[in-house]
């Protein structure tokens, strides 16, 4: 099977089990992990902040982030697909007692007028509106990259209404690696940062939340509410480690992959599609002579995994496990696919 489903099916390399099988352990509740402790020092560093924390997930980071940021009864603005809004069960509601401000994105990218007009006046009537969360690259965006400028722009927009940045970075690797942009340019707009390992990095578990020592360290109280408080967690911090230091480079494969089978499919029957909106390694498409489920059904007998994004939209992610070569047969089961 030529799995495009999502970045997140990777299986660790034999040299990342054998890094995972050797990793030094301790109790990372009591911080004795020297794994993670390097991992959360390389992370700290890299995104340019003072500290970070290791975290099972992506959606963990994220919400113990917008907990750690606001109190029940505020308002967080964000894109109105947003991975944090969108696909987390509810957890800034559930978690956080916070309401969301959804803001209309382009490609899930929003303007800082739009932050402007979303931020409540100070009045008994309305939450206090806390914090703004911008996802770069953005998932159901189809892998857009946020250009620097308008993130300035975003954060000049809450500065002014003292309002905190959060970035959920899953992909910011990839924003990276696509525009030469150093990740520390990015995050240095944003007062927390999250990042994902087991995404387009391919290692098995774990993300991480980057900020200032100060809100680590209250971030990790909320981590230890929300259970995840992790033991002997250098085994799985270990594949992390690993990940960033031999995958990271490599992310540009994936893009050139994604860009090949957008150009592959982009004039197929039933596919709307314009390959140069493709900038990392997911390919989002409308359909229209079928609907996503009868194209999920027909490539997966040709072989090859997508997922539905909507009503009437497939999303392919391209990663380490997939290669130019099965690429080119992916396109083929697409034409097959587009002409039954
Ligand atoms: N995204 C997954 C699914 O949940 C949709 C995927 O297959 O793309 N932020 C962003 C931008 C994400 O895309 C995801 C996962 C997360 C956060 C959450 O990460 P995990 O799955 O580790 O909780």
């Amino acid at each position: 099977m030529i799995d495009l489903r999502s970045d997140t099916v990777t299986r660790p390399t034999p040299a990342m089990r054998r890094a995972m099988a050797e990793a030094a352990v301790g109790d990372d509740v009591l911080g004795d992990d020297p794994t993670v402790n390097t991992l959360e020092r390389r992370v700290a560093e890299r995104l340019g902040k003072e500290a970070a924390v290791y975290m099972p997930s992506g959606t963990m980071t994220n919400q113990t982030a917008i907990r750690a940021h606001t109190e029940p009864g505020d308002e967080i603005i964000l894109e109105a697909v947003a991975h944090s809004y969108f696909f987390e069960g509810g957890g800034p509601a559930a978690l956080s007692g916070v309401s969301c401000r959804l803001l209309a994105g382009e490609r899930g990218i929003f303007t800082a007028e739009q932050v402007r007009a979303a931020v409540r006046p100070r009045n008994y009537h309305y939450p206090f509106s806390k914090l703004v969360c911008v996802e770069n690259t953005h998932n159901r965006g189809g892998g857009s990259i946020w250009p620097l400028e308008r993130i300035a722009e975003v954060e000049k927009a809450a500065r002014e209404a003292g309002l905190a940045m959060h970035m959920d970075g899953a992909r910011l690797w990839n924003a990276s690696v696509a525009t030469g942009i150093p990740e520390r340019e990015y995050a240095k707009h944003f007062d927390s940062v999250s990042v994902c390992f087991s995404k387009g990095l391919g290692a098995p578990v774990g993300s991480a939340l980057a900020g200032t020592a100060k809100f680590i360290d209250r971030a990790r109280r909320f981590r230890k509410m929300f259970g995840g408080g992790m033991r002997q967690a250098g085994i799985i911090a270990a594949g992390a480690l690993f990940a960033l230091e031999n995958h990271r480079a490599r992310l540009a494969e994936d893009h050139a992959n994604a860009r090949r089978l957008a150009e592959g499919i982009a004039r197929l029957p039933g596919v709307a599609l314009d390959p140069t909106t493709v900038e990392t390694n997911i390919v989002i498409f409308r359909t229209s002579t079928m609907p996503p489920a009868e194209w999920m059904a027909r490539l997966k007998a040709l072989g090859v995994l997508v997922l539905a994004g909507s009503a009437d939209t497939i999303r392919a992610v391209t990663h380490l496990d997939v290669s130019a070569a099965q690429i080119d047969e992916a396109i083929a089961a697409f034409a097959k696919a587009a002409h039954t």
